[in-house]
C-alpha cells in the first residue's frame, strides 16, 4: 500500500536532481564548445566544475535513500500513521504545485529575458505591482493554506480522540481474568511515562508495569496516556504513530493501532457496508491480522531531553489476543527464587546463612539484593523486597529483546528470537560501564545511590568485580 506514491516521490526528487545536474552540464558544455568560454574564464569554469560535481554527488546520496526502513514514516501500519502520511502527501503535492508554478515562472523569465550578445532590445517597462496579480496571488495562497489546514486540524482531532470501536473493547477480545467489569467497554489503556532516558509502560487495567518494550494486541485500538517524570519527552513510533509530547505536570493522550480493524480492512478490500460479514471474510481478515502479529516496531524519544536523549529508544511488539493474555499472566506472576524455595525461606537463609545459597543464580540474586544495591532502584515482580522504582521494572527483562531503553539490542532480526550470547554480553556491558553505554544515565550516578559509587565498609570505592558482574548478568538472563 502507498507504494505508488512512495515511488513517485522518490522519482520526483531524483528527477529534480538529475535535471538540475543536466542543466548544469548543459550550460557547462554548451558554453565551452561554442565560445571557448572556459578558456577565457578558467576560474569560473572551475566553479562550474564544483557545482556540477556537487549536484552529481547529490544524486548519489539520494540513490541511498531507502523508504522502507524500520523507522520509516512512508511505510505505515495502522490508521493513525496512515492518516498522518496522507496529510504529509497532500502537503507535498500542494507545495510541489507551488514549486512548479514559481520555479517555472522564474525559469521562463530567466531564459526568455536573458541578455544576448549584441542585444538591442529595449528595457521592458518598469512597474510597481499589479493589483490584479497581487490579489490573485494572495487569494491563491489563502486557498492553498485552507486546503492544507482543514485536513491538518481533522488529523489532530483524529489522533487525539480515541475511537469507539466495539471490537477493540477489552471485553471483546481480552480473555484474562484480571479485568474489572467496568473496563469491559474500554479499549486497552497504556500509561506511557518518560524518564531521563527510558520509558515506563503501565497497564492500569491489568495491574502491570513494564519498561522500554510495550506489548500490544494486533488490530486493536490502544489508548495512550502520556506523562513525564522529569523533562519534556516525545513519543514517536514512526510506523504506527507520532509524535505527541510528554510534558511534566500534564497528561496528553493519543491512540495507536497496529494493523487495521475489521471495518477498515473491509473498506480497503472494497467490501461495502457494515452488514457484509461472512465466515469466509472473517477468515481472510484473521489471515491478514496474522501477518501483523510479531511485528516489532522501533520508537524513539523525539524531543531533546538531555545527555542520553539519542539513546532513549523503545519498542512495540504486536501479539495476538491469546499471547497478550499469557504475557499479562507472566508479568503479574513474576519470578520465584532460583531453586524454587519460597521467598520467605530464601530471605531467612539470606539473613542467617547466606553461604547456604549457592550457584551462580543465587549468588547473582544475593548481589542484586545486597552489595550491588540493584533492588533499591528496580522492581522484580514476585520478589517481595525488590521494590525500587527509580529504574525500569525488570520483571521478565530476560524476555525482552533489548535493554538500556532499546540501545543494546539482542534480537535476531531474521526470526525475532533472542541471541543469548549477545544478551549476556549486553547485560555484562551495561552493568560494567553503564556510564559509557549511556552517558549521564541515572543508574551509574544517582547522588550516591548509583552503581558507579559503590563503597566498601571503610567507605572506599568498591566497584563490582568481573565475577560479580558475570553472576548478575546470569541472574538477569534468568528473569524470563
Ligand atoms: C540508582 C538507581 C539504580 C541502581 C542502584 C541500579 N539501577 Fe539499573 N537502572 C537504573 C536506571 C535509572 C535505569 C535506566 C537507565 C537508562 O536506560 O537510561 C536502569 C536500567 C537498568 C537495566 C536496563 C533495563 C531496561 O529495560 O532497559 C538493567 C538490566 C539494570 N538497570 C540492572 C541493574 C542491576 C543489575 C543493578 C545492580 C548492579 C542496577 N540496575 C542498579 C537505576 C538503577
Ligand atoms: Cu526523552
Amino acid at each position: 500500500m502507498n507504494n505508488i506514491e512512495d515511488i513517485l516521490v522518490t522519482r520526483l526528487v531524483e528527477t529534480y536532481f538529475i535535471s538540475y545536474t543536466y542543466s548544469v552540464v548543459y550550460l557547462f558544455t554548451h558554453q565551452t564548445t561554442i565560445s571557448l568560454y572556459l578558456v577565457k574564464h578558467i576560474l569560473s569554469g572551475i566553479t562550474r566544475c564544483i557545482q556540477f560535481l556537487s549536484a552529481f554527488t547529490g544524486v548519489f546520496f539520494l540513490g541511498g535513500c531507502n523508504l522502507d526502513t524500520r523507522m520509516s514514516t512512508f511505510v505505515t501500519k495502522g490508521p493513525v500513521a496512515e492518516t498522518q502520511y496522507d496529510l504529509f502527501m497532500l502537503t507535498v503535492w500542494v507545495t510541489l504545485g507551488i514549486f512548479i508554478a514559481v520555479g517555472g515562472a522564474f525559469a521562463f523569465a530567466i531564459i526568455k529575458f536573458r541578455e544576448r550578445p549584441n542585444d538591442d532590445r529595449p528595457m521592458p517597462s518598469q512597474g510597481h505591482g499589479n493589483p490584479l496579480v497581487e490579489i490573485g496571488l494572495i487569494g491563491a495562497s489563502i486557498l492553498l493554506l485552507v486546503i492544507i489546514a482543514v485536513p491538518t486540524l481533522q488529523g489532530i482531532w483524529y489522533t487525539h480522540d480515541t475511537p469507539e470501536d466495539p471490537e477493540s473493547f477489552m471485553g471483546a477480545w481480552y480473555s484474562g481474568e484480571e479485568l474489572a467489569e467496568e473496563e469491559a467497554e474500554n479499549p486497552l489503556i497504556v500509561k506511557v511515562i518518560g524518564y531521563q532516558w527510558w520509558w515506563a509502560f503501565e497497564y492500569p487495567q491489568l495491574g502491570i508495569t513494564t519498561a522500554n518494550e510495550m506489548v500490544i494486541p494486533a488490530g486493536k485500538v490502544v489508548h495512550l496516556e502520556l506523562r513525564s517524570f522529569d523533562v519534556i519527552h516525545s513519543f514517536w513510533l514512526p510506523r504506527i504513530a507520532g509524535k505527541v509530547d510528554l510534558i511534566p505536570g500534564r497528561t496528553n493522550s493519543m491512540w495507536i493501532q497496529a494493523g487495521d480493524n475489521f471495518l477498515r480492512w473491509k473498506e480497503k478490500q472494497g467490501v461495502a457496508g457494515p452488514k457484509e460479514e461472512s465466515p469466509a471474510l472473517r477468515a481472510d481478515y484473521a489471515a491478514y491480522l496474522e501477518e501483523e502479529i510479531h511485528n516489532y516496531y522501533y520508537g524513539q524519544c523525539a524531543e531533546y531531553c538531555g545527555d542520553s536523549h539519542a539513546r532513549m529508544h523503545f519498542r512495540a511488539t504486536v501479539v495476538d489476543n491469546e499471547e497478550f493474555a499469557e504475557w499479562v499472566i507472566d508479568e503479574r506472576t513474576g519470578h520465584g527464587t532460583p531453586d524454587g524455595k519460597t521467598w520467605d525461606d530464601w530471605y531467612a537463609d539470606y539473613a542467617d546463612n547466606p553461604d547456604s545459597l549457592t550457584g551462580d543464580l543465587n549468588e547473582g540474586l544475593k548481589l542484586f539484593m545486597g552489595r550491588a544495591k540493584c533492588a533499591t532502584c528496580h522492581v522484580v515482580k514476585g520478589n517481595p523486597r525488590a521494590l525500587g522504582v527509580a529504574g525500569p521494572n525488570l520483571t521478565n527483562v530476560g524476555s525482552r529483546m533489548s535493554i538500556a531503553a532499546g540501545w543494546l539490542n539482542h534480537r535476531i532480526e531474521e526470526d525475532g528470537s533472542i541471541d543469548l550470547k549477545k544478551q549476556y554480553d549486553n547485560f555484562y556491558k551495561w552493568i560494567k560501564e553503564t556510564d559509557v553505554v549511556k552517558p549521564g544515565n541515572r543508574m551509574w550516578k544517582a547522588g550516591g545511590g548509583g552503581i558507579g559509587e559503590l563503597i566498601d565498609e571503610n567507605g572506599e570505592p568498591a566497584l563490582l568485580t568481573e565475577d560479580e558482574i558475570h553472576k548478575l548478568s546470569l541472574y538477569l538472563q534468568s528473569l524470563k
